[in-house]
């Protein structure tokens, strides 16, 4: 049924808290800053929900589409459509269709996305591409686990079909299984097509995603932010049809905006475990230089060798700290409130003291060494390899050590916020 009036509503530029509209069973608007809906209670049990961006061609036939899908499953529903920014007179075409068209002021997929839910007034909002991509009868199949207790329930083109033409072989073959194999070994979410299109949702989880990407990003942010809030997230089938009109998607760009997302995301995968992989190599390679050269074939490694094994050493001492800041930025300023075992483990034992301690004992033993290197060189006693080698790791230790003294300070600086003074 097509319950609702129809037609294109003006930019929403009202106050967050501020009723919108002026229809009698129009709910009080709520603060709706993180993709959230602005309205507290479900006027239908669907809402789907479409980003359009000059798709003339297909967004007509997608809104006839998703009404007859909402009719077929019996349900009450609403179309909603959100643009911002088409020049092809789609917005029209799709109020001609039954669409109600929101408009969003800032551009991307991501923003458009949350305008659509901050708009959407069903219970469970079931998202999908405006571009004949996706089959809406497929409706039902997405709110049945919802009915069941999924917060979250992701269409799965890989187990379903993907028919031909309907994804470019370095699509299917290269850039979905890296992404979407870094997204599960990042952020374990066991989620077999991250970022396919079709999606369905309880409404009233949608804030709890916290979602604020603004472009195709958004689509990975969704299925990260909903497997670190813990929510339920089941999957099912789908079939991929080949595009009608041109893509939005500009591969690279976009591909490398998932990467960065899901690497800021992930201070432990970006700094953290590079940084200890380049300190480790670094720190043995050193010890194993500093008892005295290594013969590789007709190979000599001699002192010269520590150098840079220091050099990887101090750089992977001073990204795992940039890793342990980043880590607690997030936390602190509420990007991630997800503890994984190392930073519940740091929080939990780290004391700015103990920092101090430790960084002012690393510092003060390479430097008494370093000036005892010194005095046997005034002497004239500086035996020139053992010497050398005893003062590169003498320096290493010094600049660690005062790398450690002014993380502890920094570190505890961020837990003020956090802990109401330093730990
Ligand atoms: N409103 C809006 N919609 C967008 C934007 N970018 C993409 N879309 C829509 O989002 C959907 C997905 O984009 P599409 O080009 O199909 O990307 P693909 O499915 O990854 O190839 C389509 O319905 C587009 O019309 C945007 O910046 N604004
Ligand atoms: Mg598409």
């Amino acid at each position: 049924m097509r319950g609702i009036s129809v037609g294109i509503l003006s930019e929403t530029k009202v106050p967050v808290g501020v009723q919108v509209r002026p229809e009698a069973r129009t709910p009080v608007a709520v603060s709706s800053k993180t993709g959230g809906s602005r309205y507290q209670t479900d006027e239908f049990e669907v809402s789907v929900v479409m980003p359009c961006l000059n798709e003339a061609e297909s967004i007509g036939e997608c809104v006839d589409k998703a009404w007859a899908a909402i009719r077929k499953a019996g349900v009450t529903g609403e179309v909603v459509v959100s643009d911002n920014g088409s020049t092809d007179g789609s917005p029209e075409i799709a109020a001609k269709h039954g669409a109600r068209v929101v408009f969003q002021s800032l551009k991307g997929y991501g923003h458009a996305y949350m305008k659509g839910f901050e708009e959407a007034r069903g219970r469970f909002i079931l998202m999908a591409d405006s571009d004949n991509t996706y089959d809406f009868n497929d409706l039902e199949r997405f709110i049945v686990p919802l009915r069941e207790g999924a917060d979250l329930v992701m269409g799965n083109r890989f187990s379903g079909r993907i028919l031909p033409g309907a994804m470019t072989w370095s699509h299917r073959y290269i850039g979905n299984p890296i992404l979407s194999g870094l997204l599960n070994l990042f952020f374990h979410t066991g989620i077999g097509d991250a970022h396919c299109g079709m999606r369905a949702f309880r409404r009233s989880a949608c804030s709890r995603m916290q979602l604020q990407t603004g472009g195709m990003e958004f689509a990975s942010e969704m299925v990260i932010n909903a497997s670190k809030a813990e929510l339920k997230i089941s999957e099912v089938p789908i079939t991929y049809y080949p595009r009608t009109g041109e893509s939005k998607l500009e591969s690279l760009r976009d591909g490398w905006r998932h990467l960065r997302f899901m690497l800021m995301y992930s201070p432990t995968h970006l700094f953290v475990w590079p940084g200890a992989a380049l300190m480790a190599l670094g720190v043995l390679a050193m010890a194993i230089l500093a008892l005295g050269p290594i013969h590789v074939g007709d190979v000599t490694m001699g002192f010269h060798w520590m150098f840079p094994c220091s050099v990887v050493t101090i750089a992977g001492f001073q990204v795992i700290s940039l890793g342990l800041v980043a880590r607690f930025y997030s936390l602190t300023s509420h990007i991630d409130q997800h503890r994984d075992r190392l930073i519940s483990w740091f929080t939990e034992h780290f004391r700015m003291e103990s920092g101090l301690l430790l960084g002012s004992a690393m510092f003060g033993l390479g430097t008494i060494t370093g000036l005892l290197l010194l005095v046997l060189w005034l002497l004239g006693q500086f035996d020139s390899s053992a010497s050398v080698r005893l003062s590169v790791v003498a320096l290493t230790l010094s600049v660690i050590g005062i790398q450690t003294i002014f993380s502890s300070f920094l570190l505890s600086m961020m837990a003020i916020k956090r802990r109401g003074w330093v730990g």
